[in-house]
Formats: C-alpha cells, structure tokens, sequence
C-alpha cells in the first residue's frame, strides 16, 4: 500500500501527509495527556508537541522514502538486466523460457497460436578459427541487428546458447510464421558482415515449430524445433525447415 500511494501521489505529497498527520495526531496526543492530567498546555508546550513533528517527520519519512524508492528502483534495473544477453542485447535463454511459457498458457487460454523458431549460424566454428573469437563476438553482434530488422515489436528474439538464437513470434499462424522467418533467412544470406577489410558471407539454419494445432509442453516445443533445426543442417544448411508441433 505504501508503494503503492508513493507510485500514485509521488515522494513530496505522501511526507506532506505525513508530516500533517504526525502534527495532528502529536497535538491530540498531547492534549489528551494535559486534560488527563487537568492542566491547560503552556506555549512551549504546544510549541513543542507541534514543532517536533514538523521537523523529524518529513526528514525522516522523506529518507525513508527514497531509500524504498531507490532499492526498488536497483531492483527492477537488476531484473531487467538479468533477462538481457550482455554481448547481443537480446533477451537470454531463461527469459525466452519465461515468455514461452506465457504463451503457452494464453494460447491454452484462448485458442490462438504461436511459432518458435530456433536459428543457427552455419560453420560458425571455422569464421572463429579464421578470424578470431573476437571478430566472431563481433559477427553475433552484427547479426542480430540485421535479424532485429526483421522481427516485429510483439516478437521475442533472444541468444539461447554461443551461435544459437530462438525466435518466439506469438499470435501467428503456421504459414504466417514460415514466411517470416524464410524473410528473415534470406535477410541474413543477403548481409554482409564486416571484420576490418574482410566482408563475409553469414548463413542460417532454420528450425521452426507451430502450435497451429494445439500446444505441447515447452520441453515438445522446443524439442521439435530442434528437430527441425538440425533437420535444416543435415539438408545442407541455409535453409528453413518447418515442422508442426501436434497438441
Ligand atoms: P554448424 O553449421 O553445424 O552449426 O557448425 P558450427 O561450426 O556453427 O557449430 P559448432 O557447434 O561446431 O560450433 C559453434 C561454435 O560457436 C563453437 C564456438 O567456438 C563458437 N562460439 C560459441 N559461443 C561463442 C561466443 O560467444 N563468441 C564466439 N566468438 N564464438 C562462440
Ligand atoms: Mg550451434
Ligand atoms: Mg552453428
């Protein structure tokens, strides 16, 4: 509740209130002790009873205050910096987790569909032999804007693992999800990434599952994803390969 009164009415009017209600109560207080004990309240004595509220309530509530406001503050920059992949500054692998899950769950809840596609740089390993780890660091980086481009605002991309990338695009069909993600493959194909002088050709696999025809669990989902994936691999890399997951 505190919180809450401190997110609607803001930091300044909730020790304004304080401080006015720590006055009052402190006046009631203390002239319900003087008429007990059946002697009137000198000057000083209402000086004191008001001017002491007046003065450690707003320090001490304003303090308080921003200190709840800051740890809560830290702790949201925290949970937002634990879902980010620090190299790409895509979402990680358990916040991809987290998402699919929800979806799952909505789509259980009202019957609409979604895709998951998981996205493998092809020969990766031998660009980092030829041309170091770091320009391989700098190949991801790249290659994750050119897939940024492609993806909408509802899509969750993230970096699950080294080269591997998951792609969840909620609310969309079977077919809708394939065209999409054969515009992203081609997109990549199509993108030169840059090391110094060298340009460099980067391919994709593509594995994609749908839940057009019911959901499975997330260890289904993503298992016939994989499936698809290496399926794309074995057919000689740069492609999409797309496999309906059955409810
Ligand atoms: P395939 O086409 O079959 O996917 O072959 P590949 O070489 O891409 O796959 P493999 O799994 O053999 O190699 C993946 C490589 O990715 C191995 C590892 O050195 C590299 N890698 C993993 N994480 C990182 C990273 O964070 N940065 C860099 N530069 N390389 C990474
Ligand atoms: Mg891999
Ligand atoms: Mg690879």
């Amino acid at each position: 509740m505190l919180k809450a009164s401190l997110k609607h009415f803001g930091l300044p009017t909730v020790v304004v209130a304080i401080t006015i209600g720590s006055i009052v109560l402190s006046a009631a207080i203390s002239a319900a002790v003087h008429f007990a004990l059946g002697v009137s309240m000198s000057g000083l004595a209402w000086a004191v009873t008001l001017a002491c509220p007046a003065l450690i309530a707003p320090t001490m509530s304003w303090w308080a205050f921003d200190l709840v406001l800051k740890i809560e503050i830290a702790h949201e920059q925290l949970r937002v910096q634990s879902t980010i992949d620090h190299l790409t500054g895509l979402f990680n692998r358990r916040y991809f987790m987290e998402r699919l899950r929800e979806e799952i769950d909505r789509t259980q809840r009202y019957g609409t569909s979604f895709a998951v596609a998981f996205i493998d740089i092809d020969n990766f390993k031998r660009i980092n032999d030829e041309h170091g780890h770091l320009s391989g660091d700098e190949i991801l980086q790249q290659l994750t804007q050119t897939c940024a481009k492609q993806v909408r605002d509802i899509d969750t991309l993230a970096r699950i693992g080294g080269e591997e990338f998951a792609l969840l695009l909620p609310q969309t069909t079977a077919e809708d999800a394939e065209r999409l993600v054969e515009r992203l493959r081609e997109g990549v194909a199509a993108t030169r990434a840059t090391i110094g002088d060298h340009s460099l050709e980067i391919t994709v696999s593509i594995g994609l599952t749908s839940s057009s025809r019911g959901v499975l669990d997330v260890n289904g989902i993503l298992r016939v994803a994989d499936e698809a994936l290496y399926a794309a691999k074995r057919q000689g890399k740069n492609r999409l390969v797309a496999r309906t997951a059955l409810g």
